[in-house]
């Protein structure tokens, strides 16, 4: 299973070509719609999101609703690209670097410079119209695909948000899907109505700052059946290519499995997770601190991964930079942003999981059809349980 994107974040659209999916999934197109409005969703954001509303056409792969197993093609379109046909044209235009919206001012925290000195481009907005977080919009639409490849084998999702700024959400144990619905209905991604409050409050004080502010989101999968991944190579670690997948989204400077980085204050006894077993459900554990992984496997317990999101770099409170026409300092001044992203985050944090534990899925249980991976994962079943 993989899968590439292209596109602009001012361009057409957006593209993506997902490869390896089974045949005969049904696809639920309202459920892949309703995943990218709740990636628009949040309090935090900004203009740019009352612009578009963000739905998947579906140009290939599938065909009376079902998977045909060839490759499945994804758009989705741009609404701001009406305003950007003339600066983003394919085609060669004339014009002042003002018309073409010329870049040549970086703003730190974003890939302009590094990506211009790279590419040798002396317009900085070839770099910043790809770097964009815009591309997590297909990302999710992939994502959804994904989830619902996963969805029908039982295998749940959510996110939450656990930290905005100063603001922590308190820990809770709620089922996943009480904590689906909750989150669903917040502002922010948390269950607790007294933390949103104080979320909102604290985003808008960060606005009027014309600062902006980042935070951390968790997603939780359950349902997952052990031995996802393996511990053999380096490459088939599946918490690691979790770690990879996460770090991939635009923004994220960390990423935890479980515990995370609180195993490196605690004791051995206090981290690890005892074995026990019981006729009902098999081999589980006492605890989950570990967040559903030994040895770069899945064990049964639910994976649960946290990831650390930066504050957006583009600011209303001017940074200092370079301009690379002149290399004089100057303020970096911004017209548009969104001041907090967190809670979309969350959702995107859902979707990049998702994918990749459906393609350790696949790897595990692979075949060509859905009934085919049906059968795979019976038998598998029928093993663990007279193991
Ligand atoms: C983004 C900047 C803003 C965000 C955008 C990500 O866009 P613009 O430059 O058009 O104001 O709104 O996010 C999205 C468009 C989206 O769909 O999430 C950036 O620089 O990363």
């Amino acid at each position: 299973l993989r899968y590439l994107t292209a596109g602009e974040t001012h361009g057409p659209q957006l593209t993506a070509i997902i490869e390896g999916l089974p045949s005969n999934l049904k696809l639920d197109f309202e459920a892949l719609n309703f995943e990218l409005a709740r990636r628009q969703k949040g309090y935090g954001r900004g203009r740019r999101m009352q612009i578009e509303k963000d739905t998947a056409e579906i140009v290939g792969g599938v065909r009376h609703g079902l998977t045909t197993g060839a490759p499945v093609a994804l758009v989705v379109a741009n609404n701001d690209w009406t305003h950007w046909r003339n600066i983003m044209n394919i085609e060669p235009i004339s014009g002042t670097d003002e018309e073409k919206r010329r870049v040549h001012r970086p703003r730190p925290g974003h890939a302009d410079l590094n990506g211009g000195l790279k590419y040798n481009l002396k317009d900085l907005r070839n770099v910043l119209e790809r770097s964009s977080a815009r591309e997590t919009a297909i990302r999710v639409a992939v994502g959804a695909i994904a989830k619902q490849l996963l969805g029908h084998f039982g295998i749940k999702i959510a996110g939450q948000v656990i930290r905005i700024g100063e603001i922590e959400a308190p820990p809770h144990q709620l089922p996943i899907d009480e904590l689906i619905s909750k989150t669903e209905n917040s502002s922010v991604r948390v269950v607790d109505p007294k933390t949103e409050k104080l979320m909102e409050a604290y985003i808008d004080k960060i606005k009027e700052e014309g600062d902006s502010i980042g935070g951390i989101v968790e997603c939780i999968v359950e349902g997952v059946p052990v031995g996802l991944g393996s511990h053999v190579q380096y490459d088939r670690k599946l918490d690691g290519r979790i770690a990879q997948a996460v770090m991939s989204i635009n923004a994220f400077k960390g990423v935890e499995i479980g515990i995370g980085f609180e195993a490196g204050r605690l004791p051995g006894s206090k981290v690890h997770d005892e074995i026990l077993y019981s006729e009902e459900r098999g081999y589980h554990r006492a605890s989950n601190r570990l967040g559903g992984f030994e040895g770069g496997m899945t064990n049964g317990m639910p994976i649960v991964v946290r990831g650390v999101m930066k504050p957006i770099p583009t600011l209303y409170k001017p940074l200092q930079s370079v301009d690379i026409d002149t290399k004089e300092p100057f303020a970096a001044q911004v017209e548009r942003s969104d001041a907090c992203a967190v809670p979309a985050a969350s959702v995107v944090l859902e979707h990049v999981v998702a994918w990749e534990v459906a393609k350790a899925f696949l790897e595990k249980f692979g075949g060509d059809s859905l009934e085919e991976i049906e059968r795979n994962v019976k038998s598998y079943l029928a093993q663990l349980e007279s193991y």
